[in-house]
């Protein structure tokens, strides 16, 4: 079984690619099917903008199409970055200005640390306009010193509940094993599976 996979983020194929690998779902990114412009994220919910982002290119390509749309959400910053985190030093900002700009945030506040939770949502359209979604959270804190090189984004930053080492200390398999990706992935494979549609 093969799905394409809407995204241009390296991070989330790669994770995706391994996880959906056990349960024998090829995952193909966007890019490898055709050239298509990116939508803009224009929702306020991590849920409408996977939503948007599968409909739009399941539509673009008459097939059935993975989305999702992730974030960091800091207890410190009332939940930012949030839907934005991407974008949290501005648009298009690297993922080291986003986290320099996390650690200037706490530095304001003068917090070592912070309690933080990273959501993901994934959709699955099909042409008709039918779709599954799924979710995912993990636990955890941010904290000021940055640690490790794997994942991406703020993973050097983020310590999971119940460990030391933060989420870019970890290798491949077990922050899929815990992340918010991780799981949500897995609840859409697992009712992917059940159904004769793909
Ligand atoms: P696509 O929309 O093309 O999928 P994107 O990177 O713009 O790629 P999002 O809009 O969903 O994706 O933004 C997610 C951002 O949230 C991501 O760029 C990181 O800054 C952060 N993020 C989400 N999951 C993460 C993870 O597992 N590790 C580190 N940071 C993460």
């Amino acid at each position: 079984m093969r799905i394409v996979f809407a995204t241009k983020n390296r991070g989330k194929v790669r994770e995706v690619q391994e996880k959906l690998k056990e349960f024998g779902i090829e995952v193909v990114p966007i890019d490898e099917v055709a050239e298509v412009e990116a939508p803009e994220e224009t929702g306020e919910t991590f849920c409408e903008n996977a939503y948007q982002k599968a409909t739009y290119y399941s539509e673009k390509l008459g097939m059935p199409v993975i989305a999702e749309d992730s974030g960091l959400e800091v207890e410190a910053l009332g939940g930012k970055p949030g839907v934005y985190s991407s974008r949290f030093a501005g648009e298009n900002a690297t993922d080291e200005e986003n986290n320099r700009k996390l650690i200037e945030e706490l530095k304001k506040r003068e917090l070592e640390s912070s309690p933080a939770r990273y959501i993901s949502f994934f959709f699955l359209a099909f042409p008709d306009k039918s779709g599954l979604w799924s979710e995912g959270e993990v636990r955890g804190k941010v904290v000021r010193e940055p640690r490790g090189t794997g994942g991406f984004g703020y993973d050097p930053l983020f310590i999971p509940e119940g460990y030391e080492k933060t989420m870019a200390e970890l290798p491949l398999q077990e922050k899929n094993r815990i992340s918010h990706r991780g799981k949500a992935v897995e609840r859409l494979a697992s009712v992917i599976l059940k159904l004769k549609k793909l």
